[in-house]
């Protein structure tokens, strides 16, 4: 016979194994913390408020030449980078799932990550534990942001209401860590995790379904602005089709529409001046996601009147599986007017699917940098450190390390960036290339003034054109020296 714990146990591990997600909340660690002795996997093994870092210290800037791996040596928060701190051009955020509730599990692998603090359950006392392990995280690294869904920081009950109260309990205490200095970036509902959305939230077929998935978001957007967080988003995992041969995509399109409208009364009637973002991704766990990349979006935004209530959160990983590059997809939400927010990761070249790596390429992040600068920053966002830890990388400074290893990619790539504007050679570059348009009839064109018939006019005029050099190699080679 199995005993009841035991049988729970598989329940979860069978939910969770079916689930080829990045937000894995699976198998029980098999450890527990240091001061629980034999209680571990107990669900009453307390709260516990003792130090979940103890052997690291508050991280400094150091200075490159530093070999310390628990120090900055780009990232100086307080130096200023062309009129601006650093840590307001970066405005970094941890994101909790992947930090918190991440076990390093896989499709074809249990759980690698032993967090001493993880007591292999899904209690409201050990999210609270989390919780308090989170606060002493950003605390110690010197982020002042972080971001989370409703699910993964506290437990789904059987009902919607005991998991409100499950959620107000834990967004009390976040309330109380969180002082007077650290805010949510965002917050978001997952509505991708349950086998109720297994067809969707907003686009699900079941009107059962769109209204849970409307009564989560209106919870979600509710504890997210009563921790003063800045930015509500919208990631659609599951708003998206697996054939068109059963699907009205139109009329999915349009319920997903009405619900974002809803959100934006909502929002507004209870006084949340945060920005909706939606967060791009062309598929996974979806064959289809409607929310494909920044130009789908953004034309999905016009055609239903929402442009001007939505920017966009852009991820890099989700850029590159959408055939992207991140710098492509941020000067897209850019020249658009939408660039809101930066989830910070990146893919590896040889494999094809999402897995979100922290950012360690310093050109990346220098064209991404680009794009930061020329939108004049992301605030009220900023960058969200939605990344994880390799299976294999299994110690809790791991997790110190990766987030600073990030931090300093990114101020790296900020300097590099400004070094790139400062010296101005590239810009040059690019408006040399379209002098020909900084003459008189060009200004004409780019009114719009100009008709084809004095367009046919000219060319017999002129003859074949002098069609000049595109200067590819000598654009990469100034990028290249402000590495
Ligand atoms: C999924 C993803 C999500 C969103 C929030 O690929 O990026 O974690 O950022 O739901
Ligand atoms: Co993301």
């Amino acid at each position: 016979m199995m005993s009841m714990k035991a049988v729970k146990l598989l329940l979860l591990c069978v939910i969770c194994f079916s689930v080829v997600s990045k937000t894995v909340i699976c198998e029980p660690p098999p450890t527990c913390p240091a001061n629980l002795d034999g209680e571990c996997g107990s669900e009453d093994s307390g709260e516990w408020e003792g130090e979940f870092f103890p052997g690291i210290p508050k991280i400094k800037y150091e200075g490159p030449t530093s070999k310390n791996p628990l120090a900055y040596k780009w990232y100086n928060p307080n130096e200023e980078i062309l009129g601006k701190n650093m840590k307001d051009w970066l405005r970094f955020s941890v994101a909790f799932w992947h930090t918190f509730r991440g076990t390093g599990g896989d499709p074809f692998g249990a759980a690698t990550k032993m967090w001493p603090w993880e007591d292999g359950t899904n209690s409201l006392a050990m999210a609270k534990r989390r919780m308090r392990a989170n606060f002493e995280f950003l605390e110690k690294l010197g982020v002042d942001r972080w971001c989370f869904h409703d699910r993964d920081i506290a437990p789904d009950a059987e009902t919607l209401e005991e998991t409100n109260a499950n959620l107000d309990e834990v967004v009390a205490l976040a309330k109380e860590l969180q002082g007077t200095k650290i805010r949510p970036l965002w917050g978001t509902a997952q509505l991708f995790m349950h086998p109720r959305y297994m067809h969707g939230g907003a686009t699900s077929p079941e009107i059962g379904v769109y209204a849970y998935a409307a009564a989560q978001v209106k919870k979600a957007i509710e504890v997210t602005h009563y921790l003063g967080g800045e930015n509500y988003v919208f990631w659609g995992g599951r708003e998206g089709y697996q054939t068109l041969l059963n699907t009205d995509m139109e009329r999915e399109l349009d319920h997903m529409a009405r619900f974002f409208e809803a959100a934006v009364a909502y929002k507004k009637k209870i006084g949340f001046n945060g920005t909706l973002l939606i967060e791009p991704k062309p598929q996974e766990p979806t064959k289809h996601q409607y929310d494909w990349d920044a130009a789908t979006s953004a034309n999905f935004l016009r055609k239903y009147g929402l442009i001007g209530e939505f920017k966009l959160n852009i991820e890099c990983n989700h850029a590159t599986l959408s055939g992207h590059s991140c710098h492509h997809e941020l000067e897209t939400a850019r020249i658009n007017g939408l660039l809101g927010n930066i989830d910070a990761n990146t893919g590896d070249p040889q494999v094809g699917w999402d897995t979100d790596q922290f950012l360690m390429d310093v050109n990346e992040a220098t064209l991404v940098m680009l794009s930061v600068i020329r939108n004049g920053g992301l605030s009220p966002g900023g960058f969200n450190f939605d990344a994880k830890l390799r299976r294999e990388s299994t110690d809790v400074e791991d997790i110190f390390i990766a987030h600073i290893g990030g931090m300093d990619t990114l101020a790296r790539g900020l300097r590099n960036a400004a070094k790139l504007i400062e010296d101005g050679s590239l810009d040059k570059l690019v408006r040399k290339r379209y002098q020909s348009f900084d003459t008189e009839l060009g200004a004409q064109i780019e009114a719009g003034k100009v008709d084809f018939e004095l367009l046919e006019k000219k060319a017999m005029e002129w003859g074949e054109p002098e069609v000049p050099s595109g200067k590819q190699e000598l654009a990469e080679m100034i990028f290249q020296s402000a590495m």
